[in-house]
């Protein structure tokens, strides 16, 4: 079992005195947060009270242990015909920077870092619908042999959505020849904000929410895990991401097939929002703490530090975040649309930085097995990473 870090802390006093007091005796007695109790952790003014209520579900799920990976990022195309208003990433044939990898240049971006101990590639990319099928058995089939030991997190529900249209088949029967080719898990992208509204104003080309979880579903029948997000910090209001993280957290009640929780920092630069501001540093931490405390269902939530500073990472690592992701090595979604930190850290840098945050280190692979331990007593190598106990449970 692993200690909660500070046992005398009055918690559900300081919640009281912060007007969060029945939003306290639930989490403390594990139990499930409503819709209303969602609203009302956005509204506060009280953002310690909410960072403190976080790091408890944090601490009585991981102690202080922090996950990381050792992983490279190979994002295939940008062609793109979805034409999402925030995405800065996007191109149409012809257009400065488009670009579409072979199947043997993603492979050798592979072969460049066979000198480090990269135990996952996460391939996103643009949706085009003239690749063809045969195009995504070869990406990961090269992959693989790259490095054939590497495991493969790749295509976005989105992108599944495409693979399945381009096969001509149903996506049920599509997952176990991408699986059989080399595809390990699915990333948490795409998903945007499930608020219909949203989507009209700012990417009515892509799959609705019902739909997104509906490819959701399919992927974690296939057993295949994956990651969910939501792109937050732009025109939504706090009522449609309760209701996104509410929708998340219900499918995961059916499948338990989500691991990680991403909240997506929206960038705006040379996106068509450029004149949105996007999130602020405690905008993220907020996020972060309210995704903790509403998705009791899903293990682990992720500051991808790609998208803050690195001292905001480090700080959300106290709000609610026990990941951090990982290496990256090139990152192009983010950094094309304006952010300013660098694309590939080494793996000492990413322990520095959690031991610096006074956490544990753990490197995992993708699944979340233990690859390296700071504490092998408390994460032991080779074993599933511990999450101490039910995760919706009372403590
Ligand atoms: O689907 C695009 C988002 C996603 C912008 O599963 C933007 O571990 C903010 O899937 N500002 C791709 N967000 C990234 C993704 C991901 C990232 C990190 C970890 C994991 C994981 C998955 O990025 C897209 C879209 O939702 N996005 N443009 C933008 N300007």
């Amino acid at each position: 079992m692993i200690a909660e870090r500070s046992p005398c802390l009055d918690l559900q006093g300081l919640a009281n005195r912060a007007g969060l007091g029945s939003v306290a005796r639930k989490v403390l007695a594990g139990e499930r947060l409503s819709r209303e109790d969602g609203v009302a952790l956005y509204r506060t003014e009280h953002l310690h009270v909410l960072g403190l209520l976080a790091n408890h579900v944090r601490e009585r799920l991981h102690g202080d242990l922090t996950y990381f990976n050792v992983n490279q990022h190979v994002n295939y195309t940008n062609l793109c015909n979805k034409l999402c208003r925030f995405c800065a990433f996007q191109r149409l044939p012809g257009q400065d920077g488009a670009y579409q990898m072979t199947p043997e240049q993603a492979a050798t971006k592979i072969r460049e870092q066979l000198g480090e101990p990269v135990t996952e590639v996460h391939m996103v990319a643009g949706v085009w619908p003239k690749i063809p099928y045969e195009y995504y058995l070869e990406l990961l089939r090269a992959v693989k042999a790259a490095r054939p030991s590497i495991h493969i997190k790749a295509f976005t529900m989105v992108e599944l959505d495409q693979i399945a249209k381009v096969a001509k088949k149903p996506l049920e029967e599509v997952l176990p020849e991408l699986i059989a080719a080399g595809l390990g898990s699915v990333p948490g992208g795409g998903a945007e904000v499930f608020s219909e509204r949203v989507r009209q104003e700012t990417y009515h080309l892509k799959l609705s929410g019902d739909q997104w979880l509906d490819t959701a579903r399919k992927v974690h029948r296939a057993g295949l895990k994956s990651n969910c997000t939501m792109l937050h910090g732009h025109i939504e209001t706090i009522e449609e991401r309760v209701d996104h993280l509410d929708r998340l957290r219900l499918l995961q009640d059916e499948t338990g097939g989500f691991q990680t929780y991403i909240p997506l920092s929206f960038h705006p630069d040379n996106s068509e929002m450029a004149d949105v501001p996007g999130p602020t540093a405690v905008d993220e931490l907020r996020e972060l703490a309210v995704g903790r405390l509403m998705l009791d269902n899903i293990p682990h939530i992720k500051a991808y530090w790609i998208l803050m500073d690195v001292p905001v990472a480090q700080t959300a690592l106290s709000y609610g975040a026990d990941d951090v992701d990982g290496t990256v090595v090139e990152e192009r979604i983010y950094h094309d649309a304006g952010a300013t930190t660098p694309q590939h850290v080494r793996r000492s840098e990413l322990v520095q930085w959690i031991r610096d945050a006074g956490r544990i280190p753990v490197e995992r692979d993708t699944l979340y097995k233990v690859v390296w331990s700071a504490d092998p007593m408390r994460a032991p190598v080779g074993q599933p990473a511990p999450v101490s106990r039910s995760l919706a449970g009372a403590s």
